[in-house]
């Protein structure tokens, strides 16, 4: 069975094209673009005889019955949400792989013995309100009450978010899944980094996908004259927090058991003008590595410079854990499934490694999971040059078909 290459195509250029104009390719969670290119999808879902429906926390689900209704289904998922100025692959190409499947399956008239489900799970880029993998952190039962009450720089909450994109945060519970209600995840997306390339692979197994923990930072300091003010007279809360960013750095320059990275990706200078005193700022900083011992080991080293530099410095601060997700290890017999499935929809196939996050996470808290990699040009991702070749992502499509055919 074959799925159809130039109709995928045509699909990532489609969704691809819902973006903020003169900003691509930005369609970011809990806006009306997100909405938008929401709206186009469950079009495509019915089109493709999919029965759909948006769960309490937003996901976009659809679903074809399998010839045995006790089973629990395979789930195909990934995310349509991007970061600022985006990428025209990254999550989208997971879920039109799954659309893809289902268009085949049902111009086939092919019902398979498990039920499919196609999900566009809710925000999983890191949202305005600090948190990702919004919509597979509620079925996984990892989205808290204290969550939802995050809020995005206009005091807007997720919890209200969440309702404008469709959802019903108030039910929010009703859309858990429990351990063992889905037979077999599987996520297929752009390897976001340089290896598939450089090995000269067109697929790529995953094998384990890194933890994550997020931080926001806040320091408080004394907003004053910038002319009057003598330096050794000041509390300026940037220079604290940059000397943070920096300490974050080191920690993570270190030698660990396992390689790590930490990020600080987002700061906010109040009151951020030429000729005052920097009195506040925040920052959201990032730590991942596949040991969650080495990113314990670079957090505590870190908090322990945030006070000592608070100290030094004479300003103040306060730090919030925003999340954590636990790193993730494929198992051998799923590993062997994706193998074959992969094998036998392209020549040359490695085994590699995730250093970005995914939805697949919090679905390994639930079923057997696994990844399926396609090349990305030039290793690059989060940022507009993102690119990935009409026939690698069919390549990653009919391997993932494959995968599903031979579970069934
Ligand atoms: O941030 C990540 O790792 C992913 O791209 N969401
Ligand atoms: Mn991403
Ligand atoms: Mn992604």
């Amino acid at each position: 069975m074959n799925i159809n290459e130039e109709r995928l195509w045509k699909s990532v250029n489609d969704l691809a094209a819902i973006t903020v104009e003169g900003q691509p390719w930005t369609r970011r969670s809990f806006t009306e673009k997100y909405n938008q290119g929401r709206e186009w999808l469950i079009k495509q879902m019915k089109e493709s005889g999919l029965s759909v429906r948006m769960d309490e926390a937003s996901n976009v689900i659809g679903r074809r019955e399998g010839t045995d209704s006790s089973l629990p289904p395979i789930v195909i998922g990934s995310h349509t949400d991007t970061v600022p100025d985006g990428g025209r692959f990254d999550g989208i190409a997971g879920v039109l792989a799954g659309l893809e499947i289902a268009r085949t399956l049902h111009e086939q008239n092919i019902q398979l013995k498990y039920p499919i489900e196609i999900v566009d799970f809710t925000a999983e880029e890191p949202s305005e309100y600090g948190l990702s993998t919004v919509g597979s952190r509620a079925w996984s039962a990892n989205l808290s009450e204290e969550m939802l009450s995050y809020t995005d720089s206009n005091g807007q909450t997720l919890r209200e978010a969440i309702a404008f994109a469709g959802g019903n945060p108030d039910q929010i519970q009703n859309c858990r899944r429990e351990k063992g209600s889905i037979s077999l995840y599987l996520e297929m997306h752009i390897e976001q980094g340089p290896v598939l390339l450089h090995q000269n692979a067109k697929l790529g197994v995953v094998s384990g996908i890194v933890g994550i923990q997020r931080y926001k930072v806040t320091v408080d300091g004394l907003p004053n004259h910038a002319g009057t003010t003598p330096m050794n007279l000041r509390n300026d809360a940037l220079t604290a927090a940059a000397e943070m960013a920096l300490a974050l750095e080191t920690e993570a320059n270190q030698t660990f058991e396992q390689p790590v990275v930490a990020t600080v990706g987002v700061f906010n200078n109040f009151p951020n003008a030429s000729n005052v005193i920097p009195g506040k700022v925040e920052f959201y900083l990032e730590i991942r590595s596949i040991s969650e011992n080495v990113i314990d080991l670079v957090a505590e080293g870190f908090l322990k410079k945030v006070d000592e530099i608070t100290k030094k410095r004479d300003v103040q601060n306060s730090v919030e854990n925003i999340s954590r997700s636990g790193s993730i290890v494929v198992s051998d017999e799923v590993k062997k499934l994706l193998h074959e499935a992969c094998n036998n929809a392209a020549d040359s196939v490695i085994e590699l490694p995730s250093g970005a996050g995914h939805d697949t996470n919090q679905m390994s808290l639930l079923a057997p999971v696994g990844m399926i990699f396609i090349p990305c040009k030039d290793g690059r991702s989060h940022c507009p040059e993102e690119w990935a070749e009409k026939d690698d992502v069919a390549l990653g499509t009919q391997a993932l078909l494959n995968a599903i055919i031979e579970f069934s």
